[in-house]
C-alpha cells in the first residue's frame, strides 16, 4: 500500500468522528454504528479521560470497533497509541505535540495514515517534514472535552495554513451550528467528539454535519 494522497485524505477528512468509551452516552458500538448511517467519513478511536478503559479492555473495544469501520467501508484510525494501532493493523494513528516524535512514528508505522494536532505555524512545518498525511488544527472553539487543552484560537491558524498543502480538519467545540465557519476559513472538514457522541440522534446530528460538509 501507498501513502494516502492528499485529495484522498481531503475527501476521508469531511465529517471525521472520534470516540472512545467515555465519551459515549450509549453503548460505543451502537453509537458508532448510528455516526456511520448518518454519513461519518473517518473514525478515530481515542480511549482516554477518567474510568477509560485500560490494557485488554481498550483492545478488545478498539477491535470491535474497527470491525464496525472495516464492515461499512470507513477507515479506522487509533489516538495516540502506536503500538495498539500496529497490534490492530489499523489504517493510521493520530498523535499530539506531546506523544512520540512524528518522523518516529511515521517510520513505526510505514504507509499508514498519519494524523498530527499542530497549535502553530512552527508545528505544521515540523510536522509536514516529518510525513503528517493530515492536520487537526484547534482547538478552535470552547471545549470541555479536553482538559489539558492549549487555549483556544478561533480560525485563524486554519486560515493561516490554507495554502500550505496539508489536509486539515479543525477541532475542539464543533456543532452544526458553527461547522460552516470552520470549513469556509480553509479546513477540509470537521472534527467532533461532543456534537455527536451525545447527541439524542446520533445518526441524524452526523447527517446534519455531513450535509454541511458537503
Ligand atoms: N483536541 C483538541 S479539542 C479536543 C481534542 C481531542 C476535544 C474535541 O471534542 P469536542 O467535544 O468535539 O469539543
Ligand atoms: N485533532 C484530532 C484530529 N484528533 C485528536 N485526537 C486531537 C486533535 C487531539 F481531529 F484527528 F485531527
Ligand atoms: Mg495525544
Amino acid at each position: 500500500m501507498a501513502r494516502i494522497s492528499p485529495e484522498q485524505m481531503r475527501s476521508l477528512l469531511k465529517v471525521y468522528f472520534i470516540a472512545g468509551s467515555t465519551n459515549c452516552l450509549q453503548e460505543p458500538r451502537l453509537v458508532l454504528e448510528e455516526a456511520i448511517r448518518g454519513g461519518i467519513s473517518l473514525f478515530q478511536y481515542r480511549e482516554k479521560g477518567s474510568n477509560c478503559l485500560e490494557g485488554m479492555e481498550k483492545l478488545v473495544l478498539g477491535k470491535e470497533l474497527q470491525r464496525i469501520c472495516n464492515d461499512n467501508g470507513i477507515p479506522f484510525i487509533v489516538n495516540d497509541d502506536i503500538e495498539m494501532a500496529l497490534e490492530l493493523d489499523a489504517d493510521g494513528v493520530h498523535i499530539g505535540q506531546e506523544d512520540e516524535d512524528a518522523s518516529e512514528v511515521r517510520d513505526k508505522i510505514g504507509d499508514k495514515i498519519l494524523g498530527v494536532s499542530v497549535h502553530s505555524h512552527t508545528e505544521a512545518e515540523k510536522a509536514k517534514l516529518a510525513g503528517a498525511d493530515y492536520f487537526g488544527v484547534g482547538t478552535i472553539f470552547p471545549t470541555a472535552t479536553k482538559k489539558d487543552t492549549r487555549a483556544v484560537q478561533g480560525t485563524a491558524l486554519l486560515e493561516q495554513l490554507k495554502d500550505f498543502g496539508i489536509p486539515m480538519v479543525g477541532i475542539g467545540g464543533i456543532n452544526v451550528d458553527n461547522a460552516a465557519v470552520v470549513m469556509n476559513a480553509g479546513a477540509d472538514g470537521v472534527s467532533v467528539i461532543t456534537a455527536i457522541s451525545h447527541a439524542d440522534d446520533v445518526k441524524e446530528a452526523a447527517a446534519r454535519l455531513r450535509d454541511i460538509m458537503y
